[in-house]
């Protein structure tokens, strides 16, 4: 009996290791790969959160079609969109993904916003968030968060 738990602690330091490791890492799926996943420290208060990442796609063409997160209550896929002077928000249902490209999600262009805020998001944390693919599925990535003022500005996008 002694000898099993400690195969199985074992086996759970083990894969304790990579799990850990891959934090930071690039998470790869078919052709797809998702590198880079960040988000700005939340200030508090009912404001959105907001993720970026950035997605290389070397396989048959693929759409991002949705994303979920437990740290937030909705989570939807945004663009700025430039309207004469102004710059505005909007949302996009999917965003294609063409085979041998990358997109891009960052400050002041695509990115994906999290609505309804379960946690504060500190800086230094880590939290899921799951993307949906039209033709890989489900994938899991990391977020690391980073300061609230972290690589511009996210005014004007409130829910
Ligand atoms: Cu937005």
């Amino acid at each position: 009996m002694k000898t099993i738990f400690g195969a199985v602690l074992a086996a759970a330091v083990i894969l304790a290791v990579p799990a850990g490791a891959s934090l930071a890492a690039d998470v790869t799926v078919g052709g797809l790969t998702i590198s880079n996943p960040w988000a700005r420290a939340s200030t508090g208060g009912s404001r959105p959160g907001v993720a970026y990442l950035t997605i290389a796609n070397k396989g048959g063409a693929d759409s991002l079609t949705g994303a979920g997160s437990p740290v937030a209550g909705r989570v939807e896929l945004h663009r700025i969109v430039h309207d004469g002077d102004r710059a505005r928000m909007g949302r996009i249902g999917k965003i294609r993904l063409p085979k041998g490209k990358s997109v891009e999600f960052k400050p002041g262009g695509l990115h994906i916003m999290l609505l309804g805020l379960k946690r504060r998001l500190k800086e230094g944390e880590t939290f899921p968030l799951t993307l949906y693919f039209a033709e890989a599925g489900r994938v899991d990535v990391t977020v690391r968060i980073m300061g609230a003022g972290a690589m511009g500005d996210h005014k004007g996008h409130g829910p």
